[in-house]
């Protein structure tokens, strides 16, 4: 069944893995399912903040994506408050959260991995990633 999926990945935390994020977003896609933040996955974006209330906007429709998806699936390598906001929302709205990181590339934050409500996915390489998050979808 085709879900709603919002993809949680860094921004102004930082754009290392953003082709990561895009090779992500493309698979679930052609899985059959709606990822509500394609955004995400975009090259060449502003990292500027955009002054309050443009934040304000972005905001308000991130956590309205957030209260409509099926599923969050986030990229944690790189560090971001944006995105560790957003896996506490998620769990205070009781939706599913799949955490995937780079074990060779971070130590993630022990307010995710000490969480038992997160579900955490260390990967090594991308395929990994890819057969890890086919399992999910199919559940
Ligand atoms: C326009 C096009 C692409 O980005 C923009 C403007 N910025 C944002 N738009 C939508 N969601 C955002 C934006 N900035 C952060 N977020 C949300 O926070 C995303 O859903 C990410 O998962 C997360 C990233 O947080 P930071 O702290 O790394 O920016």
């Amino acid at each position: 069944m085709s879900k709603k999926i919002y993809f949680a990945g860094s921004i102004r935390g930082g754009r290392v893995d953003a082709g990561l994020y895009r090779q992500v977003i493309d698979f679930m896609k052609g899985k059959g399912h709606a990822v509500l933040t394609e955004h995400v996955g975009s090259s060449g974006l502003c990292l500027e903040e955009q002054g309050r209330d443009r934040d304000a906007r972005i905001y308000e429709q991130d956590v309205a994506w957030l209260r409509e998806s099926d599923l969050v699936i986030a990229e944690c390598t790189c560090p971001s408050l944006g995105v560790g906001y957003e896996l506490a929302y998620a769990e205070h709205q009781g939706i599913p959260v799949h955490i995937f990181y780079n074990r060779a590339r971070c130590q993630l934050s022990a307010m995710l991995t000490g969480n038992s409500y997160f579900h955490l996915h260390p990967y090594e390489t991308i395929d990994d990633l890819l057969i890890e998050l086919e399992i999910i979808l199919q559940q």
